[in-house]
């Protein structure tokens, strides 16, 4: 059954438990933790899952009053996030300019790095999967500068509310990003609401232990 959160936080976890996005059992992060649960968005693997994603990552943008002109993706896992995203906001009759990265520079072609529409003057949203320490978030601010765009916000699926070092700040690696770069970062659900879930599904609650556990460890005061 549905636990009483019956938003796009709610529909977002639900999705993702059922595409085996989100897993439990012991996962290694690329900061070395030893996590709980990991957040996997390649398992949106249908366009029907991606598209269900998408509402929920508008429905979030839209509640957190975001204002933006362009979307875009971060190579590899944001591209196909934005683009889902700009096929929704299409579908609910704004149409935006779209743009991604690609890792590797080409010699040839149309060359460079970024592919899609100019970020020139633009308002950007960073559409994401998930932060952690905030790693890649800032890579992808840096790559929307070099670009000429003016980042705009930061939008993911999962904030995992992780405090950089031990024992210093209770500051999340999103509030810091958002605190060092007046980024607003707004996430679809964050661990706090995962926990929150679990505690109301028969099917999760055995799993709420551990990832207390780990928030009691790594997580932010919020
Ligand atoms: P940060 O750069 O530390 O914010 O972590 C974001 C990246 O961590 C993602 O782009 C993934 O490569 C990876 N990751 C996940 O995909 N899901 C998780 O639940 C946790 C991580 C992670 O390694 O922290």
């Amino acid at each position: 059954p549905l636990p009483a959160m019956s938003d796009h936080r709610a529909r977002f976890l639900q999705l993702a438990l059922h595409a085996q996005a989100l897993r439990f059992g012991e996962f290694t992060l690329k900061s070395g933790r030893l996590s709980p649960y990991f957040f996997n968005a390649g398992r949106f693997d249908s366009g029907a899952c991606l598209a269900e994603l998408a509402a929920c990552y508008a429905d979030a943008i839209e509640a957190a009053g975001l204002r933006f002109d362009l979307l875009f993706g971060p190579a590899y896992k944001g591209i196909p996030l934005a683009t889902a995203l700009g096929c929704e906001f299409a579908r609910r009759g704004r149409d935006i300019p779209l743009a991604f990265n690609r890792k590797e520079a080409k010699d040839h072609g149309e060359g460079g790095l970024l592919i899609g529409a100019p970020l020139d003057g633009r308002e950007v949203l960073i559409v994401d999967d998930v932060i952690t320490a905030g790693t890649a978030i800032r890579e992808a601010l840096a790559l929307i500068r070099a670009g000429g765009g003016r980042p705009a916000g930061i939008v993911v699926a999962l904030d995992r509310q992780e405090v950089l070092g031990e024992g210093e700040s209770r500051q999340s690696a999103a509030q810091a990003v958002a605190s060092d770069t007046g980024v607003p970062v707004v996430a679809v659900a964050s661990l706090h609401d995962l926990l929150d879930f679990a505690g109301e599904s028969a099917d999760l609650v055995h799993h709420r232990d551990r990832l207390l556990a780990y928030r009691a460890r790594y997580g932010s005061g919020s």
